[in-house]
């Protein structure tokens, strides 16, 4: 069956994992400019300098920013539809805090516009991509500190200004829930308020309590900063449409004993419908009161956070997709490994090289769920196959691995749409030309249909090359989803 005929097939990454070019045209560090390599076991280290003995590979990442035409190019040779990307908020503010963008990095996204435009390619542009600039993390202690919802309006302000008449998609924070399920903490909380700063592959979900009263403030603030900016967008220009980002956690019940089932439903509350229900539905569910409570965590709320909160809703979800987990009452089960997601393994489905467990039919069932709860278009904006590629002598790349996980997700979305009737409008698969691994900070975790010849120390020629998954890809979406072979 065919897909809808204006879907957008695509790719998306993030600035930080992709750009490079961490302290050019001056751009200051980033929050994730001071997050050190690290592999599937060792944990990523968050340093407060830079230190010299270290790797820190958002610093030339895939090296974007100095390629992105030839990267455009290669994304309009597939037939790109959409490209989602994220602005790095360090290159228009370097500080965060200061009153005047910096005119450089205004220029560096918008000549990336332009590119899209020159080939048709509608742009999918996250504010905010799991970074801060470092000077509000370090002055202000980041999102915990409500200050820092005006340094968002004003970068903001900046952005729907700047390119209006080049951008339409617009979402406001990537994975917004990842702090209620995480210690991944300073994505929310400054480096004041950080107290195991490392990143590791295998997440713990054991937050300190006191950390997690700072954690679910910090998210306040930001899904306040996300209602006020979709009020200001629709604002500015009316046909702006803004979105939720959502990482996307499918968990099931492990059992059928119904205190898994129960545990599970209250799981998936908790972690996965709580922000998307406050950015679609206006307000904080009755549900999140029961979780507040019971873990003594007390938001501190203004006045017009009620009014703000129901005048901002959104008007489109997106959310990630690699795998899923399931929920049980019983600790001793054996778990794994995922993005966001661990927890008890499933002993029905195979995992990836990192350990994330392979769950194409898990893609067609959350679609369901979040169709029947919210009736607004929706965006895969993440999904695909994190795995080490070998170069050929020959420069090419076969990965029929991949292939064959994209193929079973967009099976399900087919799916998805044309059996059960989901409102799908667009798929961004993860990470379309090899890029820098969020968990691990390592590139030989490749995602993409571009290989990028470079190692995870930075060495390398950062020639791109064209994957088996290339053709494919280019294939599928010329056949807008028909040929899948
Ligand atoms: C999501 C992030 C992405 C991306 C992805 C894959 O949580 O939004 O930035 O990195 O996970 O994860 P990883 O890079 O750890 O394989």
């Amino acid at each position: 069956m065919a897909f809808p005929k204006h879907f957008y097939w695509g790719g998306a990454t993030a600035a930080r994992q992709v750009e490079g070019a961490w302290n050019e045209d001056g751009k200051l560090d980033s929050t994730m400019d001071h997050l050190t390599l690290g592999t599937k076991n060792q944990p990523r280290r968050f340093t407060d300098t830079i230190e010299d003995s270290e790797i820190y590979p958002s610093h030339k990442a895939s090296d974007f920013y100095h390629h992105y035409k030839e990267d455009i190019a290669l994304m309009a040779e597939m037939g790109f539809k959409m490209y989602r990307m994220s602005i790095n908020w360090s290159r228009i503010y370097p500080n965060g805090d200061e009153d005047k963008p910096n005119e450089k990095g205004i220029e560096f996204y918008r000549n990336v516009f332009l590119e899209l435009k020159k080939y048709n390619i509608e742009p999918l542009v996250t504010i905010s991509h799991c970074e801060l600039p470092y000077h509000l993390s370090k002055k202000y202690d980041g999102w915990l500190n409500r200050k820092l919802i005006d340094f968002y309006m004003n970068y903001c302000q900046t952005l729907f200004m700047e390119y209006n008449g080049l951008v339409k998609y617009w979402l406001t924070f990537n994975e917004i829930n990842n702090a209620m399920v995480h210690g991944k903490s300073f994505i929310a909380l400054g480096i004041q308020s950080i107290k195991d700063k490392s990143v590791s592959a295998n997440l713990n979900e054991n937050i300190d309590p006191d950390e997690k009263q700072k954690q679910y403030q910090a998210v306040h603030h930001k899904l306040v900063a996300s209602a006020k900016a979709v009020q200001l967008a629709h604002s500015i220009n009316s046909e702006y449409k803004v979105g939720c980002m959502i990482g996307g956690i499918c968990r099931y019940p492990y059992t059928c004993n119904p205190d898994d089932v129960l545990l599970s439903q209250q799981e998936r509350q908790n972690t996965f419908w709580l922000c998307s229900d406050i950015q679609i539905r206006g307000a904080y569910p009755n549900y999140a009161n029961r979780y507040l409570n019971k873990h003594q965590i007390h938001i501190q709320m203004e006045k017009e956070d009620d009014e703000v909160l129901r005048n901002g809703t959104v008007d489109f979800f997106t959310f990630s997709y690699y795998s899923s987990g399931c929920v049980s009452c019983d600790n001793n089960h054996k778990k794994t490994a995922g993005n966001l997601i661990f927890g008890i393994a499933n002993p029905y489905l195979k995992t990836s090289q990192w350990g994330w467990q392979i769950d194409p039919q898990g893609l067609r069932y959350i679609l369901n769920e979040i169709y029947d709860r919210y009736q607004i278009p929706i965006i895969v904006a993440e999904n695909g196959l994190g795995q080490a590629d070998k170069l050929e002598a020959d420069n090419t790349v076969h990965d029929d691995y991949r292939i064959d996980y994209l193929r079973e997700h967009i099976k399900a979305m087919d799916a998805a749409i044309n059996e059960d009737g989901v409102d799908l409008i667009g798929y961004t698969m993860w990470g379309c030309i090899d890029l820098v691994s969020a968990s691990t900070g390592e590139m030989k975790k490749r995602y993409g249909f571009i290989y990028v010849d470079a190692d995870d120390y930075g060495h390398g020629t950062y020639n791109r090359y064209k994957k088996d998954s290339f053709y494919w890809y280019k294939k599928v979406i010329a056949s807008n989803g028909t040929d899948l072979d």
